[in-house]
């Protein structure tokens, strides 16, 4: 199965919308598989944002993403990147499509609430990076029967 990395950013810990976030996608179906609470370091944060490193808004979102107690996210299930990628809208929340995360909860690039992994290369990179294997957890849910034919 699929899994990808969610990260409710500072902001959205603050506006307490962890909540809202997880329920968006345990109601979808997504499994959860792991979960913590975490003010990112800086060191982790510049590998996590590795791609952007030179771009004008790096510094600044390095220091966002370290600013205060994120929540850092692994759903499983069938096709669970790429869906997650559109449950939580366009990059900057003013082209992002009402229903998605962004879309209803956000209005600046620079506080858009939540990062979700681009792709599977991207999302097993990000999930080694910040969890330890022993806080990853394969479990059988016992919704499995009705959310899978
Ligand atoms: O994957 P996603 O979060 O949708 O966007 P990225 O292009 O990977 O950029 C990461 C992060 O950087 C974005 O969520 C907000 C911030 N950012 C910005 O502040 N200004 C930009 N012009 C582009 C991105
Ligand atoms: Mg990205």
């Amino acid at each position: 199965m699929d899994r990808t990395l969610l990260i409710v950013k500072p902001d959205g810990v603050q506006r307490n919308l962890v909540g809202e976030i997880l329920s968006r996608w345990e109601k979808r179906g997504f499994k959860l598989v792991a979960l913590k609470l975490v003010v990112p370091s800086k060191e982790l944060a510049e590998q996590h944002y590795g791609e952007h490193k030179g771009k004008p808004f790096y510094d600044k979102l390095v220091s966002f993403i370290t600013s205060g107690p994120a929540v850092f996210i692994v759903f499983e299930g069938k096709g669970v990147v790429e869906t997650s990628r559109k449950m939580i809208g366009a990059t900057n929340p003013l082209n992002s499509e009402p229903g998605t995360v962004r879309g209803d909860l956000a209005v600046d690039m620079g506080r858009n609430v939540i990062h979700g992994s681009d792709s599977k290369d991207s999302a097993a990179r990000e999930i080694k990076l910040w969890f330890g294997d022993n806080e990853v957890f394969s479990w059988t849910s016992h919704s499995q029967a009705d959310l899978y034919e």
